[in-house]
Parts: structure tokens; C-alpha cells; sequence
């Protein structure tokens, strides 16, 4: 019912051309900008982060994300020619299709931006959408149905399914046309896996394991407190939160007290929103465990604050490398600190782990940071910023390699990911044309034409290549004048 619904919905819409679409969407960003403070409430409330970061990481990035798609989509999704160089006769648009229905499982970590960034462009694109969010944050969902409550769109266009897992599981095996998720790799691979029966495409947002590289030309004081927000905001449950810090040998003990000094600033009780998930408890606990048993350093923190809290913490010392914090997602307010040597180095430690979102240099030389930024296998690399902030930016293609996923949301990548291209292609000479030299009967005539015809292509310089071409045009003489034209 929830797919046929959709379906029959999304004809309708597709039908419309994108302004329409977009003219149709306005009065969704219209109602999020009139009621930003009681929204902000809204995921205050559902995810427990504190209010400046619902109303700037959920609302302030949807409307910014919002306005940018409605002043770009049209350009980005209208048709393009394509010259065609083989067939130079025939000319060839490439046009894009939307999927059709789609289906967006979302997280709980940014329980608005992140399924609304990808919701909106869909149905830009001509898609219809089912939403099913987490159970966790069911009710900052509820705000992505009123706001396109307020909007002209057919029945069914846009649905919102509430519930666990088992929905997720279950939607997608009732085949939608594509589905984009964000959340764990462990889910992901069973998406993935549920997504190869039909098959259907997905997009995957697994989540990172961020670094940020501290050069010893880095103005430290900076990078402390760009790494203390990095590591800590919304409470560290951030796919891009800094999870990891590379510094230079030569600054490791005066960068680390400079970030133990940024670290103790924090104010829990203002400034650190609690535990979302309680079953993420665990994985802090298990992660703290392993450093002890390690006997790795804990400058600061690795004490949990109340039930909810655990205290900023930092791990560091030999043996880091090996422990779970350093090589899994902790998606907690923790970070581990190692040192490096060379930018070589650093290069080879950062790209170590399985995954890569987004990673970080921090150092005055920018032609050092561009170039190493290069080299740091990541979706994302923030010159002196963290990665996570360009999450907000709506015109860059966000996503990751490896365990992090593949595919993108966000900027033109993931506008145009939400179709699919159809080349429309025709003669430039009229409706008819001559009958093809490659069709039947197969002669060696034929062959000596499309030899020629091949090498005038691989022929090296242009007389060569024009010695090819009368080549096969005479083969085409001999062949026209012995074969029926039609
Ligand atoms: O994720 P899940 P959870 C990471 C982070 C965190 C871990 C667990 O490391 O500790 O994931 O978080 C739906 N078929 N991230 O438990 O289980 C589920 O209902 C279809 C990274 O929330 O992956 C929810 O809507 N759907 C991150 C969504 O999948 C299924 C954001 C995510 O749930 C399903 C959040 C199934 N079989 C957590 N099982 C990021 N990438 O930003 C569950 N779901």
C-alpha cells in the first residue's frame, strides 16, 4: 500500500517541471524559518543536545540547504547535450529520471538536517519519499510531515513511517526504487545486503573515525580549541566528530595540555548534550575498558559525569594505535591522541583505518596542508577547520570511502544521485537516415569500412588520421555501390 500510494503519487509530480516542484516545496522552508525556535525546542527535546546546537546543526542547516536547492536544482537537473564523437550525423541529450519512490532511513544523532538534506532534493529530483527516521528521535521527524504538510503535493507523495528496524527491514523488501541510509555499519551491510536481492541501488552514511593532523607550524592554541569543539560537540555522536588527533612529535606534550586546558572549559551541564542513545552507553564503557587494559594515558575524563554524561576524555600514549577507540567509532565525547614524525607519517597513520569521512590539517604552511590534504583518504579535508562544520555547507557532495560508505548527499552529487540518467539520442540530418554500413549482410567490404573507420580513431596526429578516414571512405563507396541503400 505504502509503495503503490507513493507510485501513483510520484507520476503526478514527476510530471511537473522543477520550478514548479520547487514552487510547490517553498512554503516547507517558509514554516521551519517562522517557527525556528520552537523547532529548535523540538530536537532539544527528541535528542537531548543542547538548544544552540538543534538551532544551528538541525534548523540552521536545513534552511540553508533548503534555499540553496531551490536557487540551484533547476540548473543542476536540466538537460545536457553531449557531442558525440564517434557519431558525429547523430546528437544526444542526457536527461535526468527520478528513481521514483525512494526510501531515506535516517539516524538519531541529527534526527532534522540529516534525513530533511535528503528528503528535499529527492523530491526536488521527482521522487516520491518514504521516510522512516529512528525510533530514538521519532518526534523531530514529525516536523519534516508538518512542514510539508503546509505544501501542495499529491497524496502520498511523502510519507512518514514510524518504528524500529524490522520497518526499515521491512520496506525494503517491499522493493522500493532506491534507498539512502545513515547509521551503522553493521546495519548498513544488512541494507546493502537486503538492497542486492531485488537489486536496487542505496547510498550508505556509515559514520567515521575523523582525524585531525597537527603540524608543529599549527597555531596551537587554535587547534586546541578547534579539536575540544571537534571531538565534543553534540556530545561527540557525530559521524564527523574528531576521533582521532595526529600531532607532530615536536608539540605532542605542550599541544596535549593546551587541549587538556581547552577540555576541562567544557561545561557539561551548558554545553554537552547527553547520551541519545542509552544503548551507546556500552560502546563508551567497552572503549574505556579496552584503554585501560592497554594501559594507555587518560589525561582527562574517561569518567562517566551521571547516566547519562560521560566527561570529555582524551587517551593517548604508546599502544594507542592498537585500541578500540583509535580504530572504532566511539561516537562518544572521546579522543585519541598519537604523535608523527614526518608528514609521511601521518599520511600512512591516518589512512590506517577502514573508513574515511572527513579529516582535518592543521598548519600555517598551506601549500604543506593542500598537499598532504591530498594524500589523506577521505571524502572531506578542512584546511585549519573542522570537517564536520562543511557538513553545513550545502553545496559541497558529503559522504565517505571504505566503512564510511559510498555515495554522496548534499551539492550537486547529491541532486543529481536522486535520478538516474536517459539519453535521448536522433539524427542531426532528419527523421531517416541512410541504412547503417554495420548492419546486414556482413561482407569484407564492411570489414575493410569499419577497420579503417576504427584505426582513423587510434591514428596518431591528424594526417594520419585524415589518411584512415579517406581510407574507410572509400571502403563506404565500394560498399554503398554494391549493397542495397535500404
Ligand atoms: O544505528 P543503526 P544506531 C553509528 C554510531 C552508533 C551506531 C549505532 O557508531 O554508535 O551507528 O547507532 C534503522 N533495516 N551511527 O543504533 O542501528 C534504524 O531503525 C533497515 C552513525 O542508531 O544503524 C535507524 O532508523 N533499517 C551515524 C537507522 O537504521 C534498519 C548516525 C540507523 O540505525 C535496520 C547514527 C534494518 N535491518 C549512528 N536496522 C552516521 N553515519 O552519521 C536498523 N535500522
Amino acid at each position: 500500500m505504502t509503495w503503490s500510494k507513493a507510485r501513483a503519487a510520484q507520476v503526478h509530480w514527476a510530471a511537473l517541471t522543477v520550478p514548479e516542484r520547487v514552487d510547490r516545496l517553498r512554503p516547507a522552508l517558509r514554516m521551519l524559518a517562522d517557527r525556528i525556535d520552537e523547532f529548535a525546542d523540538t530536537v532539544h527535546r527528541d535528542n537531548g543536545k543542547p538548544r544552540v546546537e538543534a538551532l544551528a546543526h538541525d534548523l540552521g542547516n536545513s534552511l540553508t540547504h533548503m534555499r540553496w536547492l531551490f536557487d540551484s536544482a533547476a540548473d543542476l537537473l536540466g538537460p545536457t547535450p553531449v557531442p558525440l564523437s564517434v557519431l558525429p550525423n547523430r546528437r544526444a541529450t542526457v536527461h535526468r529520471v527520478p528513481w521514483g519512490a525512494v526510501l531515506i532511513i535516517g539516524p538519531w544523532n541529527v534526527p532534522l538536517f540529516i534525513p530533511l538534506s535528503e528528503v528535499m532534493p529527492a523530491l526536488v529530483a521527482g521522487n516520491a519519499v518514504v521516510l522512516k527516521p529512528s525510533e530514538v528521535t521519532p518526534a523531530s521527524a514529525r516536523i519534516i510531515e508538518e512542514i510539508l504538510g503546509a505544501c501542495d503535493l499529491p497524496e502520498g507523495l511523502f510519507q512518514l513511517i514510524q518504528g524500529d528496524g524490522s520497518v526499515g527491514a521491512r520496506l525494503i523488501a517491499e522493493g522500493p526504487d532506491k534507498v539512502m541510509f545513515t547509521g551503522s555499519v553493521a546495519t548498513g551491510r544488512k541494507v546493502m545486503a537486503a538492497c542486492a536481492a531485488h537489486p536496487i541501488p542505496c547510498t550508505l552514511e556509515l559514520g567515521g573515525i575523523d582525524a585531525m593532523v597537527v603540524c608543529e607550524d599549527a597555531d596551537l592554541e587554535y587547534a586546541a580549541s578547534a579539536a575540544a569543539w571537534g571531538a565534543t560537540f553534540n556530545g561527540g555522536q557525530v559521524c564527523a566528530s574528531v576521533e582521532r588527533l595526529l600531532v607532530h612529535s615536536s608539540i605532542r606534550d605542550v599541544f596535549l595540555e593546551r587541549l587538556v586546558d581547552q577540555l576541562e572549559r567544557i561545561d557539561p551541564t551548558r554545553d554537552l548534550g547527553p547520551i541519545t542513545f542509552a544503548g551507546q552507553r556500552a560502546v563508551y564503557e567497552a572503549h574505556l575498558a579496552d584503554a585501560r587494559e592497554r594501559g594507555l594515558e587518560v589525561p582527562i575524563g574517561g569518567q562517566f559525569l551521571d547516566d547519562s554524561r560521560l566527561a570529555p576524555t582524551l587517551v593517548a600514549g604508546e599502544g594507542v594505535l592498537d585500541s578500540s577507540v583509535w580504530n572504532e567509532e566511539t561516537f562518544g565525547p572521546v579522543v585519541a591522541m598519537t604523535a608523527f614524525d614526518t608528514d609521511d607519517d601521518a599520511v600512512r597513520l591516518h589512512n590506517t583505518v577502514s573508513c574515511g569521512l572527513t579529516a582535518s590539517v592543521f598548519t600555517t604552511d598551506l601549500g604543506r596542508g593542500r598537499r598532504m590534504a591530498r594524500r589523506l583518504r577521505a571524502g572531506l579535508v578542512s584546511l585549519n577547520d573542522i570537517g564536520a562544520t562543511l557538513y553545513g555547507q550545502p553545496e559541497l557532495p558529503w559522504g565517505g570511502v571504505g566503512t564510511s560508505g559510498f555515495g554522496r548527499s548534499h551539492g550537486a552529487n547529491g541532486l543529481v544521485d536522486c535520478t538516474w540518467p536517459q539519453v535521448i539520442e536522433e539524427s542531426r540530418l532528419g527523421a531517416m537516415e541512410p541504412k547503417r554500413p554495420w548492419w546486414y549482410p556482413y561482407s569484407a567490404d564492411q570489414e575493410d569500412l569499419l577497420r579503417e573507420f576504427a584505426l582513423a580513431h587510434a591514428a596518431d596526429g591528424k594526417r594520419q588520421t585524415v589518411k584512415r578516414l579517406a581510407s574507410a571512405g572509400r571502403a563506404a563507396a565500394t560498399l554503398f555501390t554494391r549493397t542495397p541503400r535500404r
